[in-house]
């Protein structure tokens, strides 16, 4: 491969990919086509080497937009989405714009185009909760909120695409991704950030009942990689960080981390339609040589001294459109 397109590339996630795959391979060529919504950052790209790397803002939404972008791509991976549960809670149409019609027009222009490889990055929670065991990639669907039910509805028109006219789709399930450059809406930043400035850490539903899968964001990245060059279209892959810790577990790391007291845990009230636990099963991606390198303890010490080392690019992200957003889900909750 020797250009892809990076849809949704100054985000969390696509951001982190962008510059992993710059540095694993010395030849290629990246365009990131994002639409820089409230989550979409070029501070997060401040780094990476422009020699090879084209910046185009555009909405996958837009087909002639996203088509003309991918015109000559070796391959497109996609994480352009609307991210946040709480977010399509308060309302999902952007959800729907994007994580449904805007994947509809990417499988669009690749048949298009004949782009030679798909890449979707999805999530685990379009699976919904199990209370035991995990989930596989045989497991069916049942997504329990409207950014996962978005997620699904993307992800289904996309293998209807292959079997209809064989656009080669590759989808990959990732599991609570953790790391630097996470914009503060998430659980873990948000936590780490409020901690540092001494603020309440709202935790929802008393915190020993929810479970989430912990994948460091370089392990995500390169399970991504792996199913993009090894994974056969038509297929799914889940990945999975192997850490499931309680939200209250994940909470008192964070104080320990930051050097903080119980004290700022705020017991909230919980999201509507929470889903208890996500687990999932990772051998099939194993099998193409991929296992996650991060522990849980190294990991979380790297990323909280990440925020910590970083407060000019959360500090700017914590202003305007953020604090109104956060008085709307947190006040009087
Ligand atoms: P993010 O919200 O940090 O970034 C999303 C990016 O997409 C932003 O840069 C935004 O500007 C861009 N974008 C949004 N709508 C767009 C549009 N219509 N056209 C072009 N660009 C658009 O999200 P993230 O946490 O980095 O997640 C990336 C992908 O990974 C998503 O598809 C998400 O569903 C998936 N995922 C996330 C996690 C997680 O824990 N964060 C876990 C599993 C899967
Ligand atoms: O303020 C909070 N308090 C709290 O207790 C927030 C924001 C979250 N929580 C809880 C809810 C969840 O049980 O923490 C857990 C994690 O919440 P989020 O960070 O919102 O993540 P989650 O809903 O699990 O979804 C994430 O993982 C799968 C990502 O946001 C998705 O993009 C990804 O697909």
């Amino acid at each position: 491969m020797k250009r892809i397109v990076v849809t949704g590339g100054a985000g969390f996630i696509g951001s982190n990919f962008v510059r992993y795959m710059l540095e694993a391979y010395p030849e290629l060529e990246i365009v990131t086509f994002d639409k820089l919504t409230y989550a979409g950052n070029l501070d997060n790209l401040k780094d990476v080497d422009e020699a090879r790397h084209t910046f185009i803002q555009g909405d996958i939404a837009d087909k002639a937009a996203i088509k003309a972008a991918m015109e000559g791509c070796d391959a497109i991976a996609n994480f352009a989405a609307g991210s946040h549960v709480d977010r399509s809670i308060m309302g999902a149409d952007d959800f729907i714009a994007t994580n449904v019609t805007g994947v509809y027009n990417i499988c669009e222009a690749a048949r298009e185009l004949g782009t030679p490889r798909v890449l979707l990055v999805s999530t685990d929670e379009v699976y919904g909760s199990i209370d035991e065991g995990s989930f596989t990639e045989a497991s069916p669907p049942r997504p329990g909120n409207p950014y996962s039910a978005s997620k699904a509805g993307g992800e289904l028109i996309a293998l209807a695409h292959f079997n209809t006219f064989g656009t080669p789709i590759i989808i990959t399930r990732g599991s609570n991704t953790y790391g630097p450059y996470q914009y503060p809406e998430k659980v873990l930043p948000l936590f780490v950030t409020n901690a540092l400035d001494d603020e309440p850490l709202p935790l929802y539903s008393g915190g020993e009942n929810n479970v989430r899968d912990w994948l460091y964001v370089e392990d995500h990245c390169r399970g991504i990689d792996t199913a993009l060059r090894k994974g056969r279209p038509g297929e799914i892959y889940n990945i999975a960080g192997g850490n499931e810790r309680r939200n209250m577990v994940l909470t008192r790391k964070i104080l320990e981390l930051t050097g903080k007291g119980e004290e700022l845990i705020q017991f909230v009230k919980d999201r509507p339609g929470h889903d208890r636990r996500y687990s999932i099963d990772a051998a099939k991606l194993k099998a193409l040589g991929w296992a996650p390198r991060m522990d849980w303890d190294e990991g979380m010490a790297l990323t909280v001294r990440w925020y910590r080392d970083n407060e000019w690019w959360w500090r700017k992200i914590k202003t305007g459109e953020f604090l109104e957003y956060y008085r709307k889900q947190y006040h009087e909750r």
